[in-house]
């Protein structure tokens, strides 16, 4: 299997060496959610690995992935240090996808504008069911690892 970290320059414990009181929001969609769950179980544990607090991490599920924006922004107002937005939009018949896909990379990039804490886009966009699983703690690794990383990164950067 592929690191799940393999995209990003390579990191150590030593990188980070005191995240126990950082707090991390994570947004989960319960669309597709054997897909977000394996994605949360992914961010869930790489951010203990590197030090994060289990009690330090918010959970919060919304219907589906149109959803993330607004409980991001909600999660914004609460005292967090970075917030991964977790879901998963597969290709179906119709235009549905595009629209979703477009609403949700839109809006949290616009709370990255807006908000004081960087908001980590964690949603999977394919065009099967396959993609999403091989993604998913499949053979491409575990993207929501991956985001785990990028709010860790963010936070330093901060
Ligand atoms: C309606 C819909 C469809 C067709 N597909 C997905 C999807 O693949 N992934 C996802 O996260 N959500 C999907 N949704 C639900 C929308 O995100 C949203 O929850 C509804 O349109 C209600 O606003």
């Amino acid at each position: 299997m592929k690191s799940s970290s393999q995209n990003f320059t390579k990191i150590t414990l030593e990188d980070f060496p005191n995240l126990k009181k950082n707090k991390i929001g994570i947004v989960v969609s319960e669309w597709n959610k054997d897909i977000t769950s394996n994605l949360l179980n992914g961010a869930q544990e790489k951010l203990i690995e590197f030090g994060i607090k289990n009690e330090n991490i918010k959970i919060s599920w919304v219907p589906g992935s149109f959803e993330l924006v607004y409980g991001c922004k909600e999660l914004s107002k609460q005292n967090l240090d970075a917030i991964i937005a977790i879901g998963c939009v597969i290709k179906g018949e119709t235009d549905h996808y595009d629209f979703i896909c477009n609403a949700v990379s839109n809006g949290i990039m616009q709370l990255n504008i807006s908000c004081s804490i960087p908001v980590i886009f964690c949603v999977l966009t394919d065009h099967n069911k396959n993609q999403s699983l091989d993604r998913s703690g499949g053979k491409l690794g575990n993207k929501g690892a991956e985001a785990a990383i990028a709010a860790l990164k963010m936070i330093s950067f901060k």
